[in-house]
């Protein structure tokens, strides 16, 4: 006999309906906050939160370093996927950290180097402008290029050339895009200097980065206002990939597997923990409340839920392991809000594989999901790593499993484990850029939480009233028996009588 039979079918997303309750005016649209928990934190720290329940997945095909900075700038992350050389992976995560934020964490020169040895330095960083400190790093001057001239002025020092610290309007201790910007609107400057009480330098502010981040009031970033980077691992070479990421400047860490209820991910938590014990790690994909409280047990401080429901997966029907996401959804969730009573910790959990659209979003986050995890949605986009191509008239890109046979040709040689393929290859319609297409689909969530009646997600969790649908009634949910032209419905199956 099996240890247990669930006669109960599993659900999916599309089974699903929102009941509406009651609107108020805190839960119109613009006063419906999309913050959520990223991972469990010790102690509260403002950077491990995302400002839109939406995060990409650690795929080849979606999560390179432009999707990673595109969607820390609209309030998510991207998970550079660990399908790749871990020196390739932790470039990658270095490049997100150099792109600049806005506040940039400075390099200096001392008032004694030579302006021929500035000339030389500037050329091999590619940048013109640096703050002059001393040895406490008090700021003493800044220096541009436009501040000396490298025939003339070599064999002068940086301080006889620098605008000196006197002339400088700076910032004490700002850490406000806003603030920063009121200021360096009143000077001539083209970098605001950031200094604290003892007026050592912290960060410059360029007034070219300003703009940018005034467009971005979601932005996720680290402390250091570099944006925020999260990365997958796997549990084989998670004693080389993690040092090298953590040097590199990651923040988050997921393993990826489509099966984490092992004792695979329980060494690499442990190690992670005890190594790294700043860095939080979310282990999955499980699908089970044993799965749940196995992983928070061993360290994870958030859990991934779904198995073999993604688009380009095949798990299910190829060794018959699964469960339909709303049912992985709701057991989990039960499972962590019991862990919760019982710690009072709160460990956010992550729906993964097969969300297609706000709407699925929006049941992932009702039925219990803290925020969600999807690969097609962001491999339709401008910022995925791949080309465009037309098929068939249309314009697409291509998208692919980490389990597909193009994925895993990396990991074969390394692992030599093909025997059979877990995931598929195919194309998705292309889409635009990602920040053309966000808003819509945060704009449906935030129209569901306000019938609803919910003002941000712990609310809709509380709030939220679900019901099975049946086929006939998805059927009567969309536009019917009407024609409608240019659309592939079928106008011989309408009814044309009264
Ligand atoms: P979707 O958003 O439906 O495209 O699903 C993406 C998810 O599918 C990923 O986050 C991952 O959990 C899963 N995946 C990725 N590759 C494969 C595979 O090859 N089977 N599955």
């Amino acid at each position: 006999m099996p240890k247990k039979i669930h006669l109960e079918p599993s659900r999916t997303l599309m089974e699903f309906r929102l009941l509406p309750g009651l609107t108020t005016e805190q839960t119109l649209i613009h006063n419906i906050s999309l913050r959520t928990p990223m991972a469990y934190q010790e102690e509260e720290d403002s950077k491990y939160y995302l400002n839109i329940p939406i995060v990409a997945a650690a795929m080849q095909s979606v999560s390179g370093v432009k999707m990673a900075i595109e969607l820390a700038k609209l309030g998510g992350t991207a998970f550079i996927y660990c399908s790749q050389p871990i020196e390739s992976q932790a470039e990658m995560i270095r490049q997100i950290k150099r792109y600049k934020a806005g506040f940039v964490p400075p390099e200096t020169v001392s008032p004694d180097m030579l302006i021929r040895d500035l000339y030389e330095l500037t050329r091999q960083r590619g940048y013109n402008t640096f703050p002059v400190v001393d040895e406490q790093k008090h700021l003493l001057g800044i220096i541009t290029k436009n501040d000396y001239d490298v025939k003339p002025h070599g064999d002068l020092t940086v301080k006889e050339r620098m605008i000196p610290r006197k002339e400088l309007t700076v910032g004490v201790n700002i850490d406000n895009i806003k603030q920063a910007n009121t200021l360096l609107r009143e000077t001539h400057q083209s970098v605001l200097p950031i200094v604290d009480e003892q007026d050592r330098l912290l960060f410059l502010v360029f007034r070219k980065d300003i703009r940018n981040h005034l467009d971005n009031p979601h932005e996720i970033l680290d402390e250091h206002k570099r944006y925020f980077a999260s990365a997958a691992i796997n549990t084989h070479d998670y004693m080389e990939r993690v040092p090298a990421l953590v040097e590199a400047g990651v923040d988050f860490l997921a393993i990826d597997s489509s099966d984490g209820h092992s004792v695979f991910q329980q060494k690499t938590l442990e190690w992670v923990r005890e190594h790294y014990p700043h860095i939080p790690v979310m282990g999955g994909n499980i699908i089970t409340e044993d799965g749940f409280d196995f992983l928070v047990e061993h360290g994870a401080r958030a859990v991934k839920v779904g198995m073999g429901s993604g688009s380009i997966c095949i798990t299910q029907e190829q060794k018959g392991t699964g469960r339909g996401l709303a049912t992985a959804i709701i057991k989990v969730a039960e499972a962590r809000d019991r862990y919760f009573k019982k710690s009072g910790r709160y460990i956010p959990i992550v729906a993964d594989g097969g969300i297609v659209n706000s709407k699925d979003i929006v049941i992932a986050l009702a039925l219990g999901a803290d925020y969600v995890m999807m690969g097609r949605y962001f491999a339709r986009m401008d910022e995925s790593p791949t080309e465009k191509v037309t098929i068939h008239n249309r314009v697409m890109k291509p998208y692919w499993g980490e389990g597909s046979a193009r994925a895993r040709e990396w990991k074969e040689a390394r692992y030599h484990q093909l025997i059979f393929v877990e995931g598929v290859e195919g194309f998705v319609q292309y889409a635009g850029k990602l920040r053309d297409n966000l808003p819509e689909t945060l704009a449906k969530i935030k129209a569901a939480m306000s019938s609803v009646g919910a003002a941000n997600i712990r609310e809709l969790h509380e709030k939220a009233e679900l019901e099975v649908v049946s086929a006939l009634s998805i059927r009567e949910g969309k536009a019917h028996d009407i024609y409608l032209p240019g659309s592939e419905n079928d106008y011989t199956a309408i009814d044309w009588g009264n």
